[in-house]
């Protein structure tokens, strides 16, 4: 393995060439000016189909097929690629700039949310939905949501960007990240051998955040890595995963900003329910981000 001596102060090389290279940058702040659509709906979602910005779009599917129609929302299509993301109006919704992030109008003073976590939790507490009253399995329900907060950046930015993009395969680095994420499938499979939902009989927004990232891992739709992982043999997480991935709200929310895979599962924007039967890539001509 080649030696690596860092200097004394750390400095920025703009010219490595990993996957990200051309967006990652060690400022924050915006680039540029540009105000932000605004669409019809109380919900403005700017945001993109990866697995934090899907966390957000099955719950608000979650709610409206429970008949909440005040979720309603217009679901835009940031551009991460090309750096939509360090637009000024962007940054004002999220300073942190990265999706998702929401704008709710429906409150006399608007309210901006950013982190999925916190957007997850501010839906289903404006709604009462989702999210357990009873104060003991509310704790459980949250401790669950901050745990994949904190745990799924060691799966995406840790084991994921090494696994799957970074320029060459460093494998300390991948050795290190394989072993948390195993323990953290390990974590998940035990939890759910005697349980059907993460907080117990009752699904939550626990199973809603936690799903697009360990449940699409499980089910072999992240970073090609199921072998690898061995993810077939958590088989108490691959019956949970099954289970969430069959409800229509996941399917649907899964397809909402969605930017890969079959056209027919895309859609781009969504401004209507209706959207998808007639707006997925398969039946418009898309806006293009690759
Ligand atoms: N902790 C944040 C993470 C959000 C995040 O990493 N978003 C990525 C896409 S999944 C992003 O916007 N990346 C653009 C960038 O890093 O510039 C959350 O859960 O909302």
């Amino acid at each position: 393995m080649a030696v690596y001596t860092p200097p004394k102060v750390w400095k920025w090389n703009e010219n490595t060439n990993h996957k990200f290279a051309s967006i990652n940058r060690p400022i924050s702040g915006s680039t540029h000016i540009k105000e932000l659509p605004v669409g019809k709906h109380p919900l403005q979602l700017y945001s993109v189909g990866t697995p934090n910005g899907v966390k957000v779009t099955i719950l608000l599917e979650e709610l409206l097929a429970l008949g909440h129609e005040g979720a309603e929302y217009n679901a835009h299509l940031i551009n991460i690629l090309q750096g939509e993301q360090f637009a000024s109006g962007f940054v004002g919704v999220n300073p942190n700039s990265k999706i998702p992030a929401l704008l709710d109008l429906s409150t006399e003073e608007s309210v901006r949310v950013f982190e999925s976590a916190a957007i997850v939790v501010y839906l289903s507490e404006k709604f009462n939905a989702f999210f357990p009253r009873d104060a003991k399995k509310r704790a459980e329900c949250l401790s669950w949501v901050f745990w994949s907060a904190g745990s799924a950046p060691f799966l995406g930015g840790g084991f994921g960007h090494f696994y799957a993009y970074a320029p060459m395969k460093i494998e300390y680095a991948i050795d290190r990240y394989a072993l948390e994420v195993k323990r953290q499938l390990d974590v998940l499979n035990r939890h759910l051998a005697d349980k059907r939902y993460m907080c117990g009989d009752e699904y939550t927004i626990a199973d809603m955040v936690i799903w697009p990232w360990y449940g699409a891992l499980s089910l072999g739709r992240l970073y090609g890595a199921a072998e690898f992982l061995d993810v077939s043999s958590y088989q108490h997480l691959t019956r949970w995963s099954v289970e969430i991935s069959e409800r229509r709200a996941v399917k649907r929310g899964a397809m909402v900003n969605n930017v890969f895979g079959k056209p027919s599962k895309q859609l781009r924007e969504r401004h209507d329910a209706s959207d998808f039967e007639h707006r997925t890539e398969d039946k418009v001509e898309g806006i293009k981000i690759e």
